[in-house]
């Protein structure tokens, strides 16, 4: 990586798995960041629902990205995943392996189904399980299925690779989106039981120095 480039700015929170994703393609790029830390409140110089971050991200929420060398300022993950590639991914390390037609959309259907559906059903189970105030099993289980049904395909597609990588070819940014959210699988109340290719991607994933710097850097720099 060009030694004159200066850090990116990524925002975070330090239990989120949103943010990580983006910190792993920064670590996979070399490109060098810096990492600053937010609460999920309404602290007007703290919180992701503040007036100073809601210039960065009117959306209230993490990743955020701030780069310096363009000026950019991004945030959804796919999106900024998308930056980060377009800009620092110069020889395509991390986005589709070939060029062809059906290469790109498979690359795009399979960050969209993250982005779209395992992502945020994920989320959903985590938000009925732990958080709602009230208990509602029914809403609970209806998320916990879609999960499952998600894992479900995913396990399907990694027979195709035999639990290598998302993507047949090799491993891409598709596999740093769908990582932090089925690493969270047992936070979650879920279970890799039935899913050995699963399994086996997240070990592999979970080995990677890239995949280790990014949560070290998020987790050692969080406020304590
Ligand atoms: N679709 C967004 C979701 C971002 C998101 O939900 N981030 C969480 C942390 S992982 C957040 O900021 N939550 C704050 C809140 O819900 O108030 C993305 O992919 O970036």
């Amino acid at each position: 990586m060009n030694p004159h480039i200066k850090p990116v700015l990524l925002h975070v929170h330090a239990s989120g798995p949103n943010p990580v994703k983006i910190a792993i393609a920064l670590e996979a790029l070399k490109v060098p960041y810096i990492v600053k830390h937010w609460d999920f409140s309404d602290n007007p110089e703290t919180g992701v629902k503040g007036s100073k971050f809601s210039q960065i991200n009117e959306n209230g929420r993490v990743p955020a990205i701030e780069d310096p060398n363009t000026g950019v300022t991004a945030w959804e993950s796919g999106a900024c995943m998308n930056y980060i590639r377009r800009v620092y991914d110069l020889n395509n390390t991390i986005g589709p392996a070939g060029g062809s037609g059906q290469d790109l959309v498979d690359f795009e259907k399979w960050e969209y189904f993250l982005l779209s559906t395992l992502g945020p059903m994920t989320g959903q189970v985590n938000w009925f399980r732990h958080f709602h105030p009230s208990k509602n099993e029914d809403a609970l289980q209806r998320y916990v299925a879609q999960v499952y049904r998600c894992y479900d395909v995913l396990e399907g597609q990694l027979q195709k690779s035999v639990g290598m990588s998302i993507l047949p070819s090799r491993i891409t940014a598709v596999d740093f989106h769908f990582l932090p959210w089925v690493k969270s699988y047992s936070f979650a109340g879920l279970s890799l039981d039935k899913y050995p290719l699963i399994r086996k991607w997240l070990g592999l994933m979970e080995a990677r120095e890239d995949v280790q710097e990014a949560y070290a850097k998020i987790h050692n720099t969080a406020p304590k």
